[in-house]
């Protein structure tokens, strides 16, 4: 079976250091938590920046502060930008970071329901639009799929040439508002996606772990970090998204699944070398 591809989403955009104390902030704690993901496993890194009192930006010389500093220590990590940003930010502020040519970017591919009276606002033309800049800009989305409906549209769009084969899938599952994190769910988006597609689970809350372990098992590929759980166990905290990464890492092992190197990452995505 192929390598497994293990990302982190570190720091994420609504999740607080009330939640977790390790939840990074600065430039220095986002290279600290990149760093131990990295040293635990992770070949890419989900990126998400916040000023130091922890508001969310998208802001370009913010997202080249944190990227080139995390570059210098851990050179070969594949980072991965958000353009989901927070819910409310226009899509220009979204799209800065793939200013900046990354080798990755998320592309989120529906509308949902964010909890309490927040709606994350993905609009067909705001995918199309998100789409093409990527193409032009040279970065593979990760389609971030939060329920079934979104896996349809990205093959729409894909149809349509907003979005390039080979497709690489993200289920974020678990989210109030999204598809839930049951295994029954887990199967039905994993069937209904193109065959020469590639995906990773990033299973939010509870469902982090069990969801890791499906992934590993049908290779998949596993997301985990403070964006989607801060726990290591129940009523655990987790010290680092090291420590999460180490988890997967584990029952990796045990089932019989190596690591995917971040080159090694870059090859089964159809990235070039860096
Ligand atoms: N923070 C959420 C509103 C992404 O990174 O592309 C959107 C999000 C998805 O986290
Ligand atoms: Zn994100």
């Amino acid at each position: 079976m192929e390598k497994l591809i293990i990302t982190a989403a570190i720091c994420g955009a609504e999740v607080l250091k009330e939640h977790n104390p390790a939840v990074p902030y600065t430039i220095e704690e986002c290279v600290r938590e990149a760093k131990s993901a990295y040293d635990a496993g992770a070949s890419i890194i989900h990126l998400h920046v916040r000023y130091d009192d922890g508001t969310p930006t998208q802001d370009k010389a913010r997202f080249k502060e944190v990227m080139d500093a995390i570059y210098r220590v851990c050179p070969d990590v594949i980072i991965q930008p958000s353009t989901g940003g927070a819910v409310g930010m226009t899509n220009d502020e979204r799209l800065q970071p793939t200013e900046l040519s990354p080798e990755m970017a998320t592309l989120d591919c529906g509308t949902l329901n964010f909890g309490g009276d927040d709606i994350f606002e993905n609009t067909e033309n705001t995918i199309k639009y998100f789409g093409q800049k990527m193409i032009e800009r040279g970065i593979k989305p990760e389609l971030e799929v939060f329920d079934k409906s979104m896996i349809d549209m990205a093959l729409r769009l894909h149809k349509k040439g907003f979005i390039q084969k080979p497709m690489h899938f993200d289920f974020v599952m678990g989210v109030n508002g999204g598809i839930s994190g049951e295994l029954r769910d887990f199967t039905f988006l994993k069937g209904s996606i193109p065959s020469d597609a590639t995906f990773t689970v990033a299973g939010v809350g509870r469902y982090e772990f069990p969801l890791a372990v499906a992934s590993i098992i049908e290779g998949g590929h596993v997301r985990v970090g403070f964006e989607d759980n801060v726990f290591l166990s129940k009523g655990v905290l987790a010290k680092s998204n090291g420590e999460l990464v180490a988890k997967v890492v584990r029952f990796a092992r045990e089932l019989g699944r190596d690591i995917a190197t971040p080159a090694e990452a870059r090859q089964i995505l159809g990235l070039k070398p860096r």
